[in-house]
Parts: structure tokens; sequence; C-alpha cells
């Protein structure tokens, strides 16, 4: 019989060995991962669980909030308050950010996390997921707003799971990728990849492409390129996949490789981008840097932005190494 790894063991043998990581992460990482099982159940439910359509509230950005989004986001709230291993929590969801409640003990780390994300998707039975992301708070400090908004690369975990046909947990703690699938019968994660590499080339991109006419020139000469094939600059055919999820959309570039793009655009050229820099950018770039790919906005590192507020969105440009390279060796060009 093949030897299954489970989360727990796994994260064992990460306090132990080389990575060392403090017991209290270990904690959050089982904690956070056991609240996506119960996001997965009532995922799973769909229409016989009342869980699909809207909460008929909107977030802090404006957005129509869908019932599994807010469900998700009670969730990951009351499995995470008391454990004692958090000082507070910040959601995409949410207008400011969470402080664990007095009565429970104060934590080193602050979660932030996107609790359901591709939610166009929930209703029509896509994939969608949740991203978390771990930063470390400074000791005994106020927990604030500002607490939050420290670089990418500040990161000690960061991970996502998929609820698709199969439910996915995908997670770094800075040594590498590793995912684990959730077996139903035993409720249980087991250890499905030990080491996610994505391939440094790719002929398969991923960009809401009905976007074209709003986008900046580099952007469109890339896709241009890519749309030419074999016959243009490229010399080679180019595939394209948009699930909308975005972490459908990395899930996939991290099982087979590909670029994925959601870049600035004239619709609206205050906003930087669409998706979030704290809740979804910064935990793929982490993911898709410690498997060997790369993120950017188009110019700089995404890790190595400074967020200046909490719900801060951002430009991304992520995935396959050399691809995401071209793309933004076109926008420093075109500078
Ligand atoms: P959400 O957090 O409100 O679900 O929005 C983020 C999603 C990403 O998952 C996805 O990549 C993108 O928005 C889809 O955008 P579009 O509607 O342009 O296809
Ligand atoms: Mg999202």
């Amino acid at each position: 019989m093949t030897k299954r790894i489970s989360l727990t063991q796994y994260l064992i043998e990460q306090q132990r060995g080389e990575a060392q990581i403090p017991a209290q992460l270990r904690l959050l990482i089982e904690v956070v991962a056991r609240a996506c099982k119960r996001i997965a159940i009532n995922v799973n439910k769909g229409a016989l669980g009342d869980v699909l359509g809207t909460a008929g509230s909107e977030n802090v950005q404006g957005e129509v909030q869908k019932k599994l989004d807010v469900i998700a986001n009670e969730v990951l709230i009351e499995a995470n308050e008391w454990g004692g291993h958090l000082a507070g929590m910040a959601s995409e969801e949410m207008d400011d950010m969470h402080a664990v409640p007095h009565r429970y003990p104060q934590g080193e780390y602050l979660l932030l996390f996107d609790p359901l994300d591709g939610s166009s998707n929930i209703d029509v039975n896509v994939s969608i997921g949740t991203i978390f992301s771990v930063l470390k708070h400074q000791d005994g400090a106020e927990v604030t707003n500002e607490s939050f908004l420290q670089p990418g690369t500040a990161q000690v975990a960061a991970g996502y799971c998929v609820y698709g046909p199969q439910t996915t947990l995908v997670l770094t703690v800075g040594r590498g990728v590793v995912m684990f699938t959730l077996d139903r019968e035993q409720g249980s994660w087991v250890m499905t990849e030990d080491n996610v590499r994505i391939p440094e080339d790719t002929k398969e991109f991923a960009i809401n492409m009905s976007n074209m006419r709003h986008w900046a020139p580099p952007v469109k000469r890339y896709i241009d390129e890519c749309l030419a094939g074999k016959e243009g600059p490229r010399g080679k055919d180019f595939n394209m996949r948009w699930i909308a999820s975005m972490v459908a959309d990395v899930h996939r570039i991290l099982t087979r490789g590909g670029i994925f793009m959601y870049p600035w655009d004239k619709r609206e050229p205050n906003k930087p981008g669409k998706l979030r820099l704290m809740y979804e950018a910064n935990p793929m770039g982490f993911l898709v840097e410690q498997a060997g790919g790369a993120a950017t906005n188009g110019l700089q590192r995404i890790m190595e932005l400074q967020p200046t507020q909490l719900h801060e969105r951002v430009a991304v440009v992520l995935g396959s190494k050399n691809e995401v390279e071209r793309v933004t060796a076109y926008h420093r060009e075109a500078q």
C-alpha cells in the first residue's frame, strides 16, 4: 500500500524539519484547512442547502455578495477566532479588519482571505475557491488595518482551496508548494503532490478576451502575438483558457503551466486592476514563485509592492516564468 501523508503529518514534519514552522502557524493552517472542509460541504449542497443566489448585501467594493460569500466568510471567522493563534483577520468581504475578541488569547499571526473567489461561478456549478495569506503581527502592538499593510515578501504562508470536481488544498510555507486532496470518506487531507513545479515555457494563456479593446498596448501586443500562432513572431500555436475563477485558473497553471493575466484596462483608468493585492495577488504570487513561476503587475514583482490600503487592487501577470518575463519586458519597453 502506498503511504498516505496527511496534512497534519506534513505540518508536523515542517515544524520539526528545516522549515521549523512554529506550533501556532501549524495550528493556524490546520484550522483554515478545517474551515475549508466546512465551506466545501456548503458549496456541495448547492440548491439543496439554500446557499445559492445573492445575500442582498454589498461588500466594501460595491460588489453584490452571494450567500456563499457570506457563509464562507463566517465559517473562516468562527473557526479562527478562539484558537489563540491569531491577532486579527481581514477579508475581501469585510470593510475593516476583524480583531480577535478580548475574551480569547491573542496570537502572533494575521490572516487574510478571499473567502469565496470566483463568485460569478457559484450559481453555475463551476470551480470556485478560498484564498488565504498569513502575515506575522508585530509583538504586543494593537491590531489595526495598518498592521496588515505588509508586502507579499512578508508572508509566512499562503494557499488556496479549490472546490471543483475534487476539493484540493494547495499550500506553501516558503519551502515549495504542496497539494492535498480531500478524502471525503475519511474526512482528511491527503498529500497528492509534494513538489509542484510550473514549467518555464507554455503555450496556454488565460485572460478575459472581451476586454481586449480596453487593454494597454503591451498586453495587446503580447496577446496578438499569441493569436498569430505558428505563422506569427512566436512561431507556435497558443491555446486559451478562462475559467473566471482565479483559483481555478491558477490551479491549472500550477498543474500544467500557463500564463494568467488580469491587467489594468481603460474601463476604470484610476483602478490599477480588478484583483485585490492582499487577498488574491500576494498569496497567489507567493505560491507561483515557490513553484518556480513569476508574478508581476506588468512592471514590478507583486510581492515587493508596498500596500497602502487593505482593499488595494493590482494588475496581475503570473505563471510560467519566461512568458511573465516577456509580458513584463513589453511593459518596460512601452514606458
Ligand atoms: P471575486 O473575488 O469577486 O470573485 O472576483 C475575482 C474574480 C477572479 O476570480 C477572476 O479571475 C476574475 O474575477 C474574473 O473576472 P471577469 O468577470 O472579468 O471574468
Ligand atoms: Mg476574489
